[in-house]
């Protein structure tokens, strides 16, 4: 069957993270989802999540359309984790468009729209308010 990667931290998990999951998925038959660490997110975002990642991994693996987990622990180890989890396509949205082409000689490399005006950080505000 064909595996489908996709890397991200899922944090205050909402609709935006799940409809790129299902996008994902419906691109093969097993979606692997590589969830940023704590640590690896304090670096990438200057915050820590709200969840930890035991909190979201767990959360992610609950959904229908996950199939399998594994903690990201930096982006330098993308080529690593894709050869590792045997990834025919890698999806991820479109915030990243082209920064993964690299990985088009492993494997189909797809990038798709962003749900629009939804994210954690506007979540968090909104419940600040
Ligand atoms: N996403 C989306 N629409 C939104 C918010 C997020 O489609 N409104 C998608 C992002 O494009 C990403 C996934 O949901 O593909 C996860 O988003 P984040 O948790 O913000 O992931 P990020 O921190 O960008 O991690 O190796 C790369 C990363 O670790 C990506």
């Amino acid at each position: 069957g064909i595996r489908v990667v996709t890397f991200g931290t899922f944090d205050v998990f909402h609709v935006g993270h799940l409809r790129l999951l299902e996008r994902a998925r419906a691109l093969g038959d097993t979606l692997i989802v590589g969830v940023s660490t704590d640590e690896f997110t304090r670096r990438k975002k200057d915050r820590l999540p709200v969840f930890s990642e035991s909190e979201r991994m767990e959360i992610l693996l609950a959904l229908r359309c996950v199939d399998e987990v594994f903690p990201e622990e930096s982006l330098e180890k993308k080529r690593e984790y894709l050869i590792e989890h045997r990834a025919d396509v890698l999806a991820m949205g479109d915030d990243w468009a082209g920064k993964f082409d690299e990985f088009r000689d492993i494997c189909e490399v797809i990038y798709f729209p962003r749900t629009p005006a939804i994210s954690t950080t506007a979540v968090i505000e909104k419940i600040r308010l």
